[in-house]
């Protein structure tokens, strides 16, 4: 039998970690055959809350789940993980400025670094969900050194898959035909959503998306907004903002990630940018990524045109904006 994996959940009694804690400990993050143990971390006015969870877990009776640590103590959760999800932080509440919410989560993320540094297993994984996910994800890269910025990486799944649902829409085809979007950059409504590598497969084999959906103007402006407006419009409808797909899409990003991509098939993630298709080093930026033996690699070559390229920069200068924001906080 496999050693049980440690996932840690950051944020555990919120919304995303109510819906996220049960696909783990039913095997969609990491296979139905991999044990887990869940680490949940909440804060200590969600203490009551976060052991409801636990208990809900312990009545669920998950054959794959091996134990349940839930604790306000950043220590004892990072304490062995493998797989750190981090969902926690200070919300930007009405009338704050951009740089208060910052500098809260700066202090948040800066502490959570050093415990994983210190007490997670070595070659631990990061996903940042909690926002600004790639903002956030780099602070954390930079208070946790000896983390390799290959293993730090933030959440752009939920728009990949939310431009995939799209598209399976306006075609009615079923969504697992659809692949290759891209979402570059930021996880903001600046990202820009890529079809012009996108394919559907049809019975007559793998088609180019823009020849399917035969309207440019559509997948050049409607498309492109509603993928980056979705979670605005979730939030109308629901009056809550996403979590569930929110919860799916990081188990599809940790479960490639580790298990490795289809062969012929790229996803989206926040990765470290080394200046692959000239996007500023330094920053975590979503690419298309395939993955492989726990590694992602972006996906080289891929022709970029002048509208993409003015996208994937436009995006790339919020980010810097957000970095120089994030570190005059340092302070
Ligand atoms: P909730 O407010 O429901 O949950 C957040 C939880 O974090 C709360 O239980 C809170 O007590 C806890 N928390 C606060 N400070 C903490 C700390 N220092 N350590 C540990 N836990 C702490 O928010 P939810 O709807 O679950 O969303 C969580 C985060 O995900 C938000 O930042 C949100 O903006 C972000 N999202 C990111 C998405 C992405 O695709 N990257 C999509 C969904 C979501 O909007």
């Amino acid at each position: 039998a496999k050693e049980p994996v440690r996932v840690l959940v950051t944020g555990a009694a919120g919304q995303i970690g109510y819906a996220l804690v049960p696909m783990i400990a039913r095997g969609v993050m990491l296979g139905a055959d991999q044990p887990v143990i869940l680490h949940m971390l909440d804060i200590p006015p969600a203490a009551e809350a976060l052991n409801g969870v636990k208990m809900e877990l312990v009545d669920a009776a998950f054959p794959l789940l091996k134990g349940v640590v839930a604790t306000t103590d950043v220590a004892e959760a990072c304490a062995g993980v493998n797989i750190a999800v981090m969902v926690g932080g200070f919300p930007r509440k009405e009338g704050m400025e951009r740089k208060d919410v910052m500098s809260k989560n700066v202090s948040i993320y800066k502490s959570q670094a050093s415990a994983l540094e210190q007490y997670a297993a070595p070659n631990c994984k990061v996903l940042f969900v909690a926002n600004p996910a790639n903002t956030n994800a780099l602070i954390l890269k930079e208070f946790a050194p000896s983390i390799p910025a290959k293993n730090v990486t933030c959440l752009t799944r939920l728009d990949h898959n939310r431009a995939l649902g799209q598209i399976s829409e306006r075609l009615n085809v079923p969504v697992s035909e659809v692949k290759n979007v891209i979402i570059w950059g930021n996880h903001s409504s600046t990202q820009y959503p890529d079809v012009n590598h996108a394919t559907v497969k049809t019975s007559a084999g793998e088609k180019p998306v823009r020849e399917l959906v035969k309207d440019d103007e559509w997948l050049n402006g409607e498309f492109i907004t509603t993928v980056q407006q979705r979670g605005a419009a979730i939030i109308k409808a629901r009056k809550l903002s996403s979590a569930l797909s929110a919860a799916s899409a990081a188990c599809d990003h940790i479960r490639d990630w580790v298990l490795g991509t289809p062969e012929g098939t790229w996803v989206s993630m926040g990765v470290y940018s080394d200046g692959s298709y000239n996007v500023p080093a330094g920053l975590i930026y979503s690419f298309p990524v395939t993955c492989k033996n726990g590694e992602w690699t972006v996906v080289q070559g891929l022709p970029i045109d002048e509208l993409s390229r003015k996208k994937m920069d436009s995006t790339a200068e919020e980010l810097s904006e957000e970095k120089a924001l994030a570190y005059s906080c340092l302070t």
